[in-house]
């Protein structure tokens, strides 16, 4: 198996157990069998900035010594590279379908995992603590002192994103919880205790760093988990250890059980309006039932991978994809918005795009 890359030496993950997209690349190289090690990384590599990045981790060092970042990036040029155990579902209905589930995991998601963890006591005492165990490793400070530095980071950004004090019950009410139940749903049937079937794709990987690392992780979330997604628990465990299971095919070309129709509904009754206003206007209300106030601007990252996504549908559009998206009500979030679609990046070389962060918080300063 040619791959340019002598695999003699490790790709190196620069990241954090407690991080969200550490954990989708973490999953993903477990499930390649591709050999990697994590190091702790919250910023303070100098190697890194001169890369190029300017925040968002985790980062790589592959085997040749090249760094990159963005998961999404990565991992499509990792698949170019190792076309083994390939993560994108052949059938193009359903490969666009798993690039919109990814894209609603690294875009939505987040926001109530990272709010989750710091506007919830019991969590935060939990997740602090983990975090500072790791930045004390890079940065030579105390664990109080990593402690209180990553809390204030994190509590200083948390807005940005969208979760407050007086929305985050929203936050886990009408979008965490719900999505949860749909999603095990659809995981719980012996078809496809994956996405696309027997076999995990990108989203499912997507879906189980934020399952990993906080959802299934952090004390009141993995209680809410276990109690309206127990298949969502089960899955983030397969990938876990994934040399103790047997994966399977994709679910047949043209097959969409509406157990995966009710996933993609959900994705369409609150992430889809809000995105295709806020990239459109600038900033736009969640809209949550209960009034809960959640105004939020977009930032120039998600502008740009919203136009990736418009630019998917309008390379992988036809009568048997709007079809499917007419059974889940979305079709609209694509259809009247294609005039938005940007370009579909190259992946050929290791990426290092300028804009990588989603919901950029104060870089890490060393106190
Ligand atoms: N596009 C990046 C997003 C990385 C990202 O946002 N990582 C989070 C931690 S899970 C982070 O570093 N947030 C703080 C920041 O961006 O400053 C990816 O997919 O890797």
């Amino acid at each position: 198996m040619s791959t340019g890359f002598a695999l003699d030496k490790p790709f190196v993950l620069l990241g954090v157990d407690q991080s969200y997209f550490t954990r989708k690349m973490s999953g993903y190289f477990d499930y390649k069998g591709l050999p990697w090690r994590l190091k702790r990384f919250g910023g303070g590599s100098a190697e890194v900035r001169a890369a190029g990045w300017t925040g968002g981790i985790p980062a790589v060092r592959t085997p040749d010594g090249e760094i990159m970042w963005d998961t999404t990036a990565m991992i499509l040029h990792l698949e170019q590279r190792f076309p083994e155990h390939p993560v994108l579902p052949p059938d193009p209905v359903q490969r666009f379908l798993c690039f919109l589930l990814e894209d609603f995991s690294d875009e939505w998601l987040y926001r109530p995992a990272v709010g989750s963890r710091w506007l919830y006591e019991e969590n935060r005492r939990h997740g602090s603590w983990d975090l500072a165990r790791d930045m004390s490793v890079e940065f030579p400070v105390s664990g109080e002192q990593a402690r209180q530095m990553v809390t204030g980071i994190m509590q200083g950004s948390i807005g940005r994103l969208g979760a407050t004090a007086g929305n985050i019950d929203a936050w886990i009410e009408e979008v965490l919880k719900p999505w949860q139940r749909t999603l095990s749903a659809h995981l719980e049937r012996e078809a496809h205790p994956y996405l696309f079937g027997a076999r995990p794709s990108l989203a499912d990987f997507a879906f189980f760093g934020g399952n990993a690392a906080h959802f299934a992780n952090d004390p009141l979330c993995r209680r809410w988990s276990d109690e309206v997604g127990p298949a969502v628990v089960a899955h983030t465990h397969r990938l876990l250890e994934p040399d103790d299971q047997t994966f399977g095919d994709w679910l047949a070309p043209g097959e969409i059980p509406d157990s995966l129709v009710a996933v993609l509904a959900e994705v369409g009754r609150l992430y889809l309006p809000w995105v295709a206003r806020a990239t459109a206007e600038g900033a736009a209300d969640v809209g949550f039932a209960s009034g809960a106030p959640a105004p939020i601007d977009t930032t120039p990252f998600l502008t740009e991978a919203r136009g990736v996504l418009l630019a998917r549908y309008v390379e992988a559009r036809s009568d048997a994809l709007d079809a499917v998206l007419d059974r889940a009500g979305i079709r609209r979030w694509f259809a009247d918005h294609v005039d938005g679609a940007g370009a579909i990046p190259d992946l050929e070389s290791p990426p290092r795009p300028t804009l990588n962060q989603p919901f950029p918080s104060s870089p890490v300063q060393a106190p």
